[in-house]
């Protein structure tokens, strides 16, 4: 038997910060070895909200840039751009003649994201998860490895494709295969340095809320020196009234590679003053050897654009036969 295969992406609306390193390729580099995968940049998702199509391009690029630098190796993995797979756009299309409009609505991340719109949501907003559940389901993975924020997606994901195989296929011979969520505990949900209830997010309008992952030092002591905290005296995990704290002591935690217990003794008796600089430092050296991949990868000519061109062929390889089962499956006529 091969290997099972897992599939993510990300959307190249910004810079990379620790919440899409910690939440999600960060596991995928740890499980690459047992799994194939496949990860893209999610481009067709990135312009759901008003986007610069000056930067859309350049965007993608550093996007696969940081995936590589942070560890993906193409011995086990694919790497491409959604939009280069046109199987994406069109099985969406598939699904959304077969998704009720009421699953839609009960996204949360419609929800919020449509509130920040106003008036001017764009019904690509509305049907994101169902190009996601495309983006998923054309692969046939076993594992979806995403942050926390992603589960209710991926539940969609399963619903499409089990009400497509209710309507279209039969018990012995269903067209599309169900995929599990993989959700790590630890790092699954990075939260703003400004207001420790909410996550990270490249969207947030203020960039004092996120540390990027291509912030220089200097900006990292800057963020961390202004990032919100509280009055307590001694820093500990777990505690609801005090989210900001136990936020920064898992980022310490995890970027340490320490264990709770030893980081919980270490900084029990600590202030903020004593803290912060730790932090800063210790996150300092470990986006240092992320920086520099970043770097040489970026600086070599036509080595991105060839990984991509790769990608594009391996990812339609797969991609391509599954369009053809499920429209086999709705009945259209094929081309000879
Ligand atoms: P946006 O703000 O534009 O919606 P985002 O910062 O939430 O973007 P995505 O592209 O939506 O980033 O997410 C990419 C991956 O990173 C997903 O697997 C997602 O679950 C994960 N992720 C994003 N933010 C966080 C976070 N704060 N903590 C943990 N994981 C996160
Ligand atoms: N919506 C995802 C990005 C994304 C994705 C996917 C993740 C688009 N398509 C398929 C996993 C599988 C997000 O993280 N915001």
């Amino acid at each position: 038997m091969g290997k099972q295969r897992i599939l993510s992406g990300i959307q190249p609306t910004g810079e990379l910060h620790l919440g899409n390193y910690l939440g999600a390729i960060r596991n995928w580099v740890e499980i690459q070895q047992s799994y194939d995968s496949y990860l893209f940049m999610a481009d067709l998702h990135a312009i759901t909200v008003p986007h610069d199509p000056n930067v859309l391009a350049e965007n993608s690029r550093r996007v696969a840039a940081l995936y590589l630098a942070c560890g993906i190796d193409l011995n086990h993995a694919t790497i491409f751009v959604q939009s280069h797979v046109a199987a994406h756009a069109e099985l969406a299309w598939l699904f959304m003649c077969i998704t009720p409009l009421n699953w839609l609505e009960d996204m949360i991340q419609f929800k919020e994201k449509a509130v920040k719109q106003g008036e001017n949501v764009g019904a690509g907003l509305l049907c994101y998860p169902v190009l996601q559940a495309a983006d998923i389901l054309l692969y046939e993975p076993d594992k979806v490895p995403v942050g926390e924020d992603q589960k209710q997606h991926l539940e969609l994901t399963r619903d499409i494709a089990a009400r497509l195989n209710y309507q279209f296929g039969s018990e012995e011979q269903p067209v599309l295969k169900l995929p599990d969520p993989m959700i790590r505990k630890e790092g699954a949900r990075v939260m703003s340095l400004t207001d420790g209830t909410k996550k990270m997010s490249k969207s947030d309008p203020s960039d004092l809320s996120r540390i990027n992952l291509l912030d220089t030092p200097d900006q990292i002591a800057h963020k961390i020196k202004r990032c919100k905290t509280d009055s307590p005296r001694g820093l500990w995990f777990d505690d609801a009234d005090r989210p900001e704290c136990n936020n920064l002591l898992t980022l310490y935690m995890i970027l340490s590679g320490q264990t709770k217990e030893v980081v919980a003794t270490e900084c029990q008796d600590m202030g903020w003053g004593q803290f912060k600089p730790l932090l800063t430092e210790t996150m300092i050296g470990a986006l240092k050897p992320i920086q520099d991949k970043y770097h040489e990868i970026m600086d070599e000519p036509g080595y991105l654009d060839s990984v991509l061109k790769q990608g594009k062929e391996k990812a339609e390889a797969i991609a391509n036969p599954t369009l053809a089962k499920v429209k086999k499956a709705l009945g259209y006529l094929l081309p000879s």
